[in-house]
């Protein structure tokens, strides 16, 4: 048994289902990740600039791997599906977020954890929600104090939870 890690999936180009679907099965083939389980996959408006709607899910996983190599994983997972950088903050194939990785705090250049601004989006607290009723979040915040309003309008169920076969 290894640490628990939470990883937040998104893609909004190409065949969105397909992409989420690859993506967690590069991540179960990786050494020192053991895929647990997903959330429901929803449906999302887009942060940031106007762009096709996302499809989001948070997968829990077990790992051997130090927060930085699973980072590395999901960079590698995210070049595997030809991520497309051309626009910042605009369409890709697939995004891997590291939101949560054990109860650690982490804050070097290239990783923060928890993930600094999970709070702030819906489309990562809904789908980890599920999954985990008080996850951390940074500033010691709690998931029951943060307002939900509006959430449902920008935030839909759309799949059921991933799974590797
Ligand atoms: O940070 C992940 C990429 N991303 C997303 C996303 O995954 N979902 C939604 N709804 N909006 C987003 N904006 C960005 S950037």
């Amino acid at each position: 048994m290894g640490e628990r890690a939470f990883l937040g999936l998104g893609t909004n180009l190409g065949d969105r289902l397909a992409n989420l679907q690859l993506a967690v099965e590069l991540l179960a083939a990786t050494p020192g990740i053991r895929f647990v389980r997903s959330s429901r996959i929803y449906e999302t408006a887009p942060v940031g600039p106007p762009q096709p709607d996302f499809l989001n899910a948070v997968v829990e996983v077990d790992t051997d791997l130090e927060p930085h190599d699973l980072l590395a994983a999901g960079a590698a997972v995210e070049r595997e599906l030809h991520r497309v950088r051309d626009v910042h903050w605009g369409p890709r194939t697939i995004d891997v977020d590291l939101l949560v990785f054990d109860e650690r705090t982490i804050d070097t250049p290239d990783l923060v954890v928890p993930h600094p601004r999970m709070h702030e989006r819906a489309f990562v607290l809904a789908p980890l929600l599920e999954l985990e009723d008080d996850p951390p979040l940074p500033g010691g915040r709690h998931a029951r104090d943060l307002p939900t309003d509006g959430w449902s309008d920008d935030v839909r169920p759309f799949a059921p939870p991933l799974r590797v076969p």
